[in-house]
C-alpha cells in the first residue's frame, strides 16, 4: 500500500511527465512550420517517450493501489526563438525532471517505500541519458553555428539522430 504522500508525488511527476509530452509535441508542430523534417520526426518521438514516462507511472499506481490522476492539458508555447533556443529549453526542462526524479527517491527513502525506490531507478537511467543526448545535439548545434544555411545541417543532424535511435530501438530485446 503506498503512503498518500508518495502517491501525490507520483501524481506532480505524472504531471511533469505529461507537460513535456505536450511541450514536445508543440516544438514537433513548430519544426514543422519551419520546414525541419528532421526536427519534427525528433521532437515527435520524443513526445510520444514522455507520454509513455507517465503512462509508467499511472501503471505503477495501479499495482500498488494508489489513484492515479490524470492532469488537465497545459498549453505550451506555440513558438520559439530558434532551434537551439528550441534545445536549450528542452535541456533545462529534462534537467527539471532529473530533479524531480531525485527528490522523489529521497522521498521514497524517507518513507521506507523500497517498491517505489526500486520502480524509480529506470528513471534515473533514462534521465542520464536525455540529458547527454540533449547535451551532444546542443554541443552539434554549437558546432555548426547559426544563420539560414546551418539550418539545413541541423535538420540532416537530427534525422540522424532520430534514425540511430529508432536503431536501437528496434534492437532492444522483445522489441
Ligand atoms: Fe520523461 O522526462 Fe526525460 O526523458
Amino acid at each position: 500500500m503506498i503512503s498518500t504522500k508518495m502517491e501525490g508525488a507520483l501524481n506532480k511527476q505524472i504531471e511533469l511527465e505529461s507537460y513535456a509530452s505536450n511541450l514536445y509535441l508543440a516544438m514537433a508542430a513548430w519544426c514543422d512550420q519551419q520546414g525541419l523534417a528532421g526536427c519534427t520526426q525528433f521532437m515527435r518521438r520524443q513526445s510520444d517517450e514522455e507520454r509513455d514516462h507517465m503512462l509508467r507511472i499511472v501503471d505503477y499506481l495501479f499495482t500498488v493501489d494508489g489513484k492515479a490522476i490524470i492532469p488537465a492539458l497545459q498549453k505550451p508555447p506555440t513558438t520559439f526563438k530558434s532551434v537551439q533556443s528550441m534545445f536549450e529549453l528542452v535541456y533545462n526542462h529534462e534537467q527539471k525532471v532529473t530533479k524531480s526524479i531525485f527528490k522523489l527517491l529521497e522521498l521514497s527513502d524517507l518513507e521506507k517505500d523500497y517498491s517505489a525506490e526500486n520502480f524509480l531507478q529506470w528513471y534515473v537511467e533514462e534521465q542520464r541519458e536525455e540529458e547527454e543526448l540533449m547535451r551532444n545535439i546542443l554541443d552539434k548545434l554549437k558546432l555548426i553555428g547559426s544563420g539560414a544555411r546551418s539550418l539545413y545541417y541541423i535538420d540532416l543532424e537530427l534525422e540522424k539522430i532520430n534514425q540511430e535511435q529508432l536503431a536501437a530501438a528496434a534492437a532492444e530485446p522483445g522489441a
